[in-house]
């Protein structure tokens, strides 16, 4: 009886965490979709497959080779989307996908192109850093306390710190479930934007190259959310910019709040909508496209998330019953078993 017990629990515990893997196709603006599926975001030779440093999918690629910016044979979309400070950008899954089930941090690049149709991008900088937004459990450290989790697209704010000009976004979601063993599962796409409007001479922060955003041995990547930890106090790749937006803290605590980096040269004042309502792609404002005088905090869609669809490829199939202190295991196994 006691060892039924303690089955079912684990098992309930590692049923939620079945999960459909994922790519982005659809741009969209303010919460609306723009243009059709790869008009404004490229398309690539990936499917849904996931990126990864080891064990890696047949057919996929890693993180240490060009093809990382924008994910495998991306080519030129036929569109570039003008956009303003203030702007909600998001990319969203593609597939019929709707609701990103894998733990872990979401985070958008830009790297400045003269033409992003074309151009590979160079030098790339952090706009937006998505955390936790929920406090205080190891259990659903390993799910729904990730601010993207059971959303259905990665997005930012477009920062006033960015000059006018043609720009790749690049939108990843990082899967940590296998991160533990190397097998961190990074999910990307580029949208092919151009900033108007902005008054911004220059970028201000940091920017880094891709490939060699990542390394293997990051601790942002090399992370186990199997333990007691509640808390990601490490995050992938460089700062986020000044004028940039951070979701969500290490902890969670302070919940679905997003800050905006201080400084840079026409970031204004920091902001802090922490208590700001949350809005959907119905509501009223979201449609709002003209630019707000003021650096806009985004206003994160946290709406309680939709049951996934499911979907052809999952990471872990058939939930099975196992203790946790297997989990490491299992999450091996799945992610072994994942290739199809
Ligand atoms: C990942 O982290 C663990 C624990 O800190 C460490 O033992 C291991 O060597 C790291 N892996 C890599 C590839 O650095
Ligand atoms: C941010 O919010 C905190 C708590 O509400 C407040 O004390 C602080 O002044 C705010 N900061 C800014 C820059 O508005
Ligand atoms: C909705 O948007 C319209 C048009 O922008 C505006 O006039 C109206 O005040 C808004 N309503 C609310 C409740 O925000
Ligand atoms: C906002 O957009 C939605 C979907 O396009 C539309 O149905 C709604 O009427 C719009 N609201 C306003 C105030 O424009
Ligand atoms: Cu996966």
């Amino acid at each position: 009886m006691q060892t039924t017990g303690i089955i079912t629990a684990v098992f309930l515990g590692m049923a939620s965490f079945t999960s459909a893997h994922y790519t982005f196709d659809q741009l969209l603006v303010n919460g609306n979709p723009v243009g059709k599926a790869n008009t404004y975001i490229r398309k690539h030779q990936n499917s849904y497959l996931p990126i990864k440093f080891k064990q890696v999918p047949e057919g996929s690629i890693t993180p240490t080779v060009a093809d990382f910016a924008c994910n495998k044979g991306a080519v030129g979309a036929g569109d570039v989307i003008q956009v303003k400070a203030g702007d909600k950008i998001g990319l969203k899954q593609a597939f019929g996908a709707d609701g990103m089930l894998h733990p872990g941090p979401s985070q958008l690049y830009v790297s400045p192109v003269s033409n992003a149709k074309t151009d590979k991008g160079e030098d790339w900088f952090k706009i937006h850093q998505s955390l936790i937004c929920k406090q205080g459990s190891a259990e659903s450290f390993r799910t729904d306390a990730w601010c993207s989790w059971g959303e259905n697209n990665v997005f930012a704010t477009i920062p006033s710190t960015l000059p006018n000009g043609q720009y790749l976004l690049r939108g990843e979601q990082i899967g940590l479930h296998g991160a533990h063993d190397g097998q961190a599962e990074f999910y990307l796409a580029c949208a092919q934007i151009e900033v108007t409007g902005s008054s911004a001479t220059s970028i201000p922060g940091t920017s880094a190259k891709i490939p060699g955003i990542y390394q293997v041995a990051d601790k942002a990547v090399n992370f186990s959310v199997w333990g007691k930890s509640t808390s990601y106090d490490v995050a992938p790749g460089p700062d986020v910019i000044p004028g940039g937006t951070i979701r969500g803290t290490p902890s969670g605590a302070g919940g679905d709040k997003t800050v905006t980096v201080a400084g840079g040269t026409s970031a204004g004042t920091p902001t802090n909508n922490s208590g700001a309502q949350n809005s959907d792609s119905s509501s009223n404002s979201s449609n709002n496209s003209s630019p707000s005088d003021k650096v806009v905090a985004q206003q994160p869609q946290s709406t309680a998330p939709a049951a996934p669809a499911a979907t052809k490829s999952t990471c872990n199939r058939r939930p099975r019953s196992i203790p946790r202190r297997a989990a490491e295991k299992l999450v091996g196994e799945m992610v072994e078993s994942q290739v199809n």
